[in-house]
């Protein structure tokens, strides 16, 4: 026996502890007088310890789940996601990357939370179920990327579940995310965030500038999102950065969209954010050609020092790629490209992300989810102070 606590009454005992196999957690409980479990405690093979109830809806994946959480605690380490050689893939309960969930951010350096959102879109709903199916396809996401980075070495990293908004009520909901995200900023973690359609940006960045001031932004979209008004509507998910701007959340001049296109609805439609000194790379200036140059040039642009949001929207890749999304436009990124941009983003002083617009109906294999689910954790990668492995030739 290597660990035993939990709270006791004079009648019900709650035990967990090791056996000489660290990678099982025994959890148990029983009814008695004190005298009966003293000798429980002595022998706890003893057939009156019964398995708890409460834990039972997981079965033995659950009590895996515990195991993996609850063994980094007892090292004194970081969170691990549960790993696919303790536990099969398909088992456990889907947090993301199946990492310990807690529901408050506090002791966090990066917290993984959904926003359940699609009333802001103008095409094709259904990016309310997006959260759920990233985390669904992120089970098989390692720990370690392929170029050596071990976030969860350095960091420590939980899923806190997702931010509760009124489906009703556009207007009420950007308050409701607002009013989530300062609290999480306002104990130093990290949000990343599962979307969501795009509108949810806007109030995640209206929390960054009371916790960091003006920031810059890396946007990365097939849509500008700089739309003044929609159907007589000032937020809704093409506005989120001309709110953004105006309001001066993001300094200008270190900000850049990539990878913008399709069909406008006017000849000069990215010249409202040009003029303000936002640079704007449209999809044909990335056709057939990696991103690395022009990422470098983003990060002598923005530089190490400002604070940096990025913002993703699936829609960015090519719907051959990514097709389950709510505006799709051909002629768009590859998932390589995506990897160089958020990989060039490794210097700059990150202080939150999100994936936005994965929207499960219209892709019913689920690719454009587990790419959102890769890109993430790139993500997670390139946060400030995450440790990178040698990797051997
Ligand atoms: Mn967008």
């Amino acid at each position: 026996m290597r660990g035993v606590w939990g709270p006791t009454s004079a009648s019900l005992l709650i035990m967990a502890w090791w056996t000489s196999d660290p990678a099982v957690l025994r959890v148990g409980w029983c009814f008695g007088s004190w005298a009966e479990m003293a000798r429980i405690l002595k022998h706890l093979s003893s057939p009156l310890l019964r398995p708890l109830k409460p834990f039972n809806y997981g079965s033995v994946t659950q009590l895996c789940q515990i195991s993996s959480s609850c063994r980094s605690l007892k090292s004194g380490r970081f969170n691990e996601p549960l790993s696919g050689m303790e536990c099969a893939r398909a088992g456990g309960i889907a947090t993301m990357y199946r990492l310990p969930f807690q529901e408050d951010p506090k002791g966090l350096d990066v917290c993984f939370v959904g926003i359940p959102l699609d009333i802001g879109t103008s095409n094709r709903s259904g990016a309310r179920l997006g959260p759920r199916q990233i985390r669904m396809e992120s089970v098989l996401v390692r720990n370690i990327s392929t170029i050596g980075a071990a976030p969860y070495e350095s960091l420590q990293v939980a899923d806190i579940g997702d931010i509760n908004i009124n489906l009703y009520d556009l207007k009420k909901t950007v308050q409701m995310i607002k009013e989530a995200y300062v609290k999480i900023f306002a104990v130093n973690c990290t949000p990343l965030t599962l979307g969501g359609d795009h509108t949810l940006t806007y109030p995640i960045l209206q929390a960054v500038k009371e916790k960091y001031g003006q920031i810059g932004l890396v946007h990365v979209d097939a849509h500008n999102d700089c739309e003044d008004i929609m159907l007589g509507e000032k937020i809704a998910h093409g506005t989120p950065f001309r709110r953004s701007l105006e309001e001066g959340i993001i300094d200008p001049k270190k900000m850049v969209q990539i990878g913008l296109r399709g069909s406008e609805y006017s000849a000069n439609c990215h010249q409202w954010q040009k003029d303000l000194g936002v640079k704007v790379v449209v999809v044909e200036e990335c056709w057939h050609k990696s991103l690395v140059p022009l990422m470098d040039e983003v990060r002598t642009m923005i530089g190490p020092d400002i604070p940096v949001y990025i913002s993703f929207d699936i829609d960015s890749l090519d719907p051959s790629v990514a097709p389950g999304t709510g505006t799709p436009e051909l002629g768009g990124l590859t998932s390589i490209q995506a990897m160089e941009i958020l990989r060039g983003c490794k210097g700059l002083n990150i202080i939150g992300g999100d994936m936005v617009e994965v929207c499960p109906a219209y892709d019913p294999l689920g690719t454009t989810a587990l790419i959102a689910a890769n890109l993430l954790f790139e993500m997670l990668c390139v946060l400030p102070g995450v440790k990178y492995h040698k990797i051997l030739p």
